[in-house]
């Protein structure tokens, strides 16, 4: 197996969250862990279960296999396998493989004597799954709350959930959320843009240094953010973008119930305009 130079001190036992030194050993180029372990264990119970669920499910069609989550009757109760019992249990599966892969992060960040921007930043995306299918449910006493796990089902549900509330576009969290979602792009095109220009040079020229990279941003806007910036304001955008989905979806139903355009008669009905 192959093997940088440098890697061999990086792989340094202890520091584990739980089981001593049981699971601290790597396979191959992998560290297994503890919570390895687990994220295996949940991944492939609940890849079965998805396919058991496309099974019984009447169709092979990869875009028309669905599993749906239980009848609003059930409540926030068990419900039998084949009505909603395994998009349950396939719930909780993914929610234990995702919560499994954040501490497998965070036990590697300790072992490197690391920060945790990778479990932290990671968590963010799990919030945002959780807030659909756990959060948002509860909040309105219904597991057939969440959205059924199919390529165009899911598709369907996210047009329904979005016409219930008349114009999705109106829910300002929604709003926030898009804009973070194109500012990064923006910021980490630039970024991706600005750091090849600098190491792609015609043929035969050397390579262009972070002061190059500077110097394009002031002659072009006046400010430059330097190379560590950047890294912080594509941290800080992509993370507020899955913060404010995960905010204008539970705020959808649970704080506001009538069509998102009517949220904004507080703004019509300011006493400067009559
Ligand atoms: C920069 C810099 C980088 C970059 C980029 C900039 C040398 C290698 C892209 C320029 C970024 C700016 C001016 C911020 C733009 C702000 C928003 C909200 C899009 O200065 O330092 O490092 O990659």
């Amino acid at each position: 197996m192959a093997m940088l130079s440098f890697e061999q001190k990086y792989r340094v036992r202890g520091g584990t969250l739980i089981g001593g030194d049981l699971f601290d050993f790597w396979f191959g180029p992998f560290y297994v862990g503890f919570f390895g372990v687990t994220t295996i264990f949940f991944s492939l119970l609940g890849t079965a279960m998805i396919v058991w669920g496309a099974a019984i499910g009447g169709t092979w069609d990869i875009w028309r296999i669905s599993i749906a989550p239980p009848d609003l009757s059930y409540g926030l109760g068990l419900a039998p396998l084949r009505a909603g019992g395994l998009w349950q249990l396939i719930t909780v599966c993914a929610v234990g493989a995702f919560a499994s892969w954040a501490l497998r992060q965070w036990e590697i960040s300790r072992k490197l004597g690391m920060g945790n921007h990778i479990p932290i930043a990671y968590s963010v995306a799990v919030f945002a799954y959780v807030s659909l299918v756990v959060i948002r449910p509860v909040l309105l006493g219904a597991w057939g709350n969440g959205f059924p796990y199919g390529i165009l089902s899911h598709l369907d549900w996210v047009s329904n959930v979005g016409y219930q509330y008349l114009h999705f576009h109106y829910n300002p969290a929604h709003m926030l959320a898009i804009t973070f979602f194109f500012t990064t792009t923006l910021a980490l095109s630039m970024h991706g843009g600005l750091v090849l220009s600098a190491i792609n040079p015609k043929a035969g020229e050397p390579m262009k240094t972070g002061e190059h990279e500077n110097t394009y941003f002031r002659d072009l806007i006046g400010y430059s953010i330097g190379p560590l910036g950047i890294h912080r304001l594509g941290l800080f955008l992509a993370l507020s973008a899955g913060f404010w989905s995960a905010v204008c979806i539970l705020i959808s139903g649970p704080f506001w119930t009538r069509g998102w355009p009517e949220w904004w008669s507080w703004w019509l009905n300011m006493p400067i305009w009559h």
